[in-house]
């Protein structure tokens, strides 16, 4: 039995500081993510992308948490398609924009089943309005999916059937300090770039694939690109250094299709970030659509 991907753009940019990440649905396009899906062996239906006003015509509003209605419209309506994919019996891919978009992708995903989610990232993206250095929704989406602090009063926000304890991070490298203290204080697994270094990638996807599916229905991949070292993606707004590489991108996806072969657990994911403003030729947006493959199956032999 064929898979069939359901590509859903989300060009949203209201998230994150710099402007650019609105155009990442377009350059993942662009970087021939038709073929690669085809490469994966998997049908592709190509949804087109979201509409989302331009930030310029928007007032950022509440400092603590900018645009956070113009979020709450695009990812209301990005939920809602993510579900009816889901109950057509197709795997949501979201392409991004930042990474706001995946309040609506875990909002959808998690509507009516328990699920899990291995998060790669650089950052935590756990600060609520309340703790938010920047008022940034890109750094909150989890506690906003998790109905943390002021979320929990947006109804909207908070996936219904998302689990704590199914909640993997893989690769972190950066956190705030009250950051650091919410995710030690959660029930969440959060295994940074040191853990890595010392056991190897694949090891530690396993082990992710171990929490983030126990008990649940399915498991929500969130795939940002600044999880990558900046030198392999350098098409990202918040770049930090000391990250992963091309091959061990690919190999934690690859293992994340190994696992989904054997137990079919893959049902949904985003692709966030990229911002080809920022980029070098189009790079980034390159290996996000390699990667996207990587995740759905694509087999060197
Ligand atoms: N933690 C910082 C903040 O909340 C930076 C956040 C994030 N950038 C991202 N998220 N790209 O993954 O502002
Ligand atoms: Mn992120
Ligand atoms: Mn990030
Ligand atoms: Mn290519």
């Amino acid at each position: 039995m064929s898979r069939t991907v359901h590509v859903i753009g989300a060009p949203m940019d209201y998230g994150a500081d710099r402007r650019g990440v609105d155009m990442g649905p377009s350059a993942i396009r662009y970087a021939d993510l038709a073929d690669e899906l085809a490469a994966a062996d998997v049908d592709a239906v190509d949804a087109g992308d979201l509409l989302v006003p331009r930030a310029e015509e928007r007032d950022p509003g509440d400092e603590s948490a900018k645009f956070l209605p113009e979020i709450e419209d695009l990812c209301t309506r990005l939920a809602d398609e993510v579900a009816d994919a889901i109950d057509s019996g197709h795997t949501p891919l979201v392409l991004g924009g930042d990474h706001a978009v995946a309040i609506g992708s875990l909002a959808g995903t998690a509507r009516d089943a328990d699920v899990g989610t291995i998060w790669f990232d650089a950052h935590g993206d756990y600060n609520t309005p309340e703790t938010s250095p920047s008022g940034n929704v890109h750094g909150m989406p989890l506690a906003a999916a998790l109905g943390e602090g002021r979320f929990a009063a947006e109804e909207w926000a908070n996936a219904r059937g998302l689990r704590e304890e199914n909640i993997v991070y893989v690769g972190l490298r950066t956190l705030d300090e009250s950051e650091r203290d919410a995710i030690r204080d959660s029930d969440m697994t959060a295994y940074t770039m040191r853990d890595i270094d010392e056991r190897g990638i694949t090891a530690v996807v396993d082990d992710a694939l171990d929490t983030a599916t126990d008990g649940v229905d399915g498991i929500h991949v969130s795939f940002d690109v600044d999880w990558l070292d900046p030198d392999e993606a350098p098409g990202v707004g918040t770049p930090v250094r000391g990250g992963a590489t091309y091959r061990e991108a690919h190999a934690a996806l690859e293992t994340v299709a190994e696992r989904d072969r054997a137990d079919d657990i893959l049902r949904s994911m985003d692709l966030v970030e990229v911002n080809p403003i920022l980029d070098e030729s189009n790079r980034t947006a390159d290996i996000a659509a390699e990667l996207a493959a990587s995740a759905l199956g694509k087999r060197i032999l």
